[in-house]
């Protein structure tokens, strides 16, 4: 269980720690992985929409799911065929990620702070996702970046030292009296691996380093990806954490 704050803080010395640890217990009861409390009041207007915190709200993908990834080079494929994909672990932890999100943004509301989940269901009936462009304002790997999760990958993914890209986030921006983070992207520790790029076969992704600012279609041809989980299950941290 990871927290976003320092352990052994009597919560009557910080505002709004006790509802931090009120959120973290209903999530992971719920079954969030870990859970970050992100300061994003700094960012630009357009992104934050005038929210200055955000939950970030993460599910850990099983090291068995991800060796048989690793295992079967056509796995999302065969999962269609075998019309099982809707029991693929990465789409019910997504579901999962998302369901939490909006049922938190409900407590949030409740208690009368203003809430906003970034489920995929809310981005889109809000029209707030582009589907023309595969684009939301605020991404959950920006706001995961603030957490100090981890680096942006080749694979264009968050990549975390302790589960490498295994994991499924769901973020909420609120005006909630939270304690929070705000942290700068971790340092790659990419080098010179190019797992990822080689494990793209349609060749979507390009071979990019990440750095702060840099387009998205610099880094994946959205067009040529085609959604098969390898750049995220053959990431040698991701491989590494499989391996146990
Ligand atoms: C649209 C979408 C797609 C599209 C487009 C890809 C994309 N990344 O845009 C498609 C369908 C191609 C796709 C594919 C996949 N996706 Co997808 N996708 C999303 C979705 C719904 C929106 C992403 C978005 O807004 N993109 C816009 C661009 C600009 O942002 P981004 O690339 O996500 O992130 C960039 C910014 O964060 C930026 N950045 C970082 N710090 C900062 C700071 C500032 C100030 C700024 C301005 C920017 C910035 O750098 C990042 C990299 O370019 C997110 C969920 C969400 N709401 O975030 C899931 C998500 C990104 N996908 C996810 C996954 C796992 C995948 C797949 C592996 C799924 C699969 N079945 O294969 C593939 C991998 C593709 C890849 N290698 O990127 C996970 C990523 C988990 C992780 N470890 O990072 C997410 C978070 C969903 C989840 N439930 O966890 N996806």
């Amino acid at each position: 269980m990871v927290t976003g704050y320092p352990v052994g803080q009597l919560p009557a010395e910080r505002a709004g720690v006790t509802l931090n640890s009120e959120i973290l217990s209903i999530l992971s009861d719920r079954g969030a992985d870990f859970t970050h409390f992100v300061d994003i009041s700094g960012l630009a207007g357009e992104l934050n929409r005038g929210y200055p915190g955000a939950i970030l709200i993460g599910m850990v993908l099983s090291r068995g799911y991800v060796r048989k990834i690793m295992d079967t080079p056509d796995y999302v494929e065969r999962m269609v065929r075998s019309c099982e994909i809707h029991m693929d672990e990465f789409q019910l932890k997504e579901v999962g990620t998302d369901r939490l999100a909006d049922e938190l943004t409900d407590r949030l509301a409740e208690r009368g702070h203003e809430a906003f989940s970034q489920s995929e269901g809310n981005l889109t009936e809000t029209g707030l996702y582009s589907e023309g462009t595969r684009t939301s304002p605020l991404p959950h790997k920006t706001i995961a970046l603030m957490a100090g999760l981890g680096w942006i990958g080749k694979n264009n993914l968050l990549v975390t030292r302790e589960f490498g890209s295994a994991v499924s986030m769901c973020t909420v921006l609120t005006d909630a009296p939270l304690d929070t983070v705000r942290r700068s992207p971790a340092e790659s520790l990419c080098g010179s691996c190019e797992t990822c790029i080689d494990a793209c076969l349609p060749g979507a992704l390009k071979g990019r380093a990440w750095e702060a600012g840099i387009p998205r279609d610099e880094m994946l041809d959205v067009d040529r990806c085609v959604t098969c989980l390898r750049c995220m299950a053959l990431c040698p941290w991701t491989v590494r954490y499989a391996a146990g």
